[in-house]
């Protein structure tokens, strides 16, 4: 299976921490993409019609997209049990990548989007839904983050470790001590430590 990858997007850590913590990183190969919404990549764009990473290329011919698909197909093909807590482990996995959905758009507003069109009650409004999206976990899914490793951890490790890498003011420690406790400790996973963006 093909991978089509880039080391700085969050989406592509949560599927490689899990295929780190599920012991399937032989079964990958990486494809190293650069694309963005106004330079796409076209061998990308020709396996998934979204243009956006990840996007699994599998060895029949069927590309798999997005993140969510891929890392129950991965956790499926290794009997991981990432989704052992149901319903409830799905909107925790929604609620990180929502972090990195905002955390995404306020990286292409500042990068991508010429300076005078740039609008900062737009970047406001969603640096606030990471606020708000780090206060409801901070009140609800502790208890799910200090589990055994499950796919709720590995999401909310990759969104606000991008957080941390795009937009290290954003503050989302301020009124969440647990959280920010459990994200030092998390950190230092051997899989954390392997998929830093500029790690291979
Ligand atoms: N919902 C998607 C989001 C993926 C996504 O936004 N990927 C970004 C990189 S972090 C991308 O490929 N952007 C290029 C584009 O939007 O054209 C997922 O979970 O995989």
């Amino acid at each position: 299976m093909k991978l089509f990858y880039s080391s700085s997007s969050p989406f592509v850590r949560k599927v490689m921490l899990v295929l780190h913590e599920t012991d399937q990183l032989g079964a990958v190969e990486l494809v190293q993409v650069a694309t963005t919404v106004t330079s796409p990549d076209a061998a990308l764009t020709a396996s998934n019609p979204l243009g956006k990473i990840p996007a699994l290329a599998r060895d029949d011919g069927v590309t798999l997209y997005d993140s969510r698909v891929i890392c129950a197909v991965l956790d499926d093909r290794a009997g991981g049990g990432l989704y052992a807590g149901g319903w409830d482990m799905k909107v925790l996995e929604a609620t990180a990548d929502g972090i990195m959905d905002a955390g995404v758009s306020m990286s292409y507003e500042k990068r991508l989007r010429p300076q005078e069109k740039q609008w900062d009650d737009w970047l406001e409004g969603q640096r606030r839904k990471i606020l708000g999206a780090c206060a409801a976990v901070e009140a609800r899914w502790m208890p799910v983050l200090s589990g055994s490793v499950n796919i709720g951890q590995l999401a909310m490790a990759a969104a606000l470790a991008y957080v941390d890498f795009r937009h290290p003011d954003a503050g989302w420690r301020e009124g969440n001590p647990q959280l920010a406790a459990w994200f030092v400790d998390f950190e230092s996973r051997p899989s954390m430590e392997a998929t830093r963006p500029g790690a291979a």
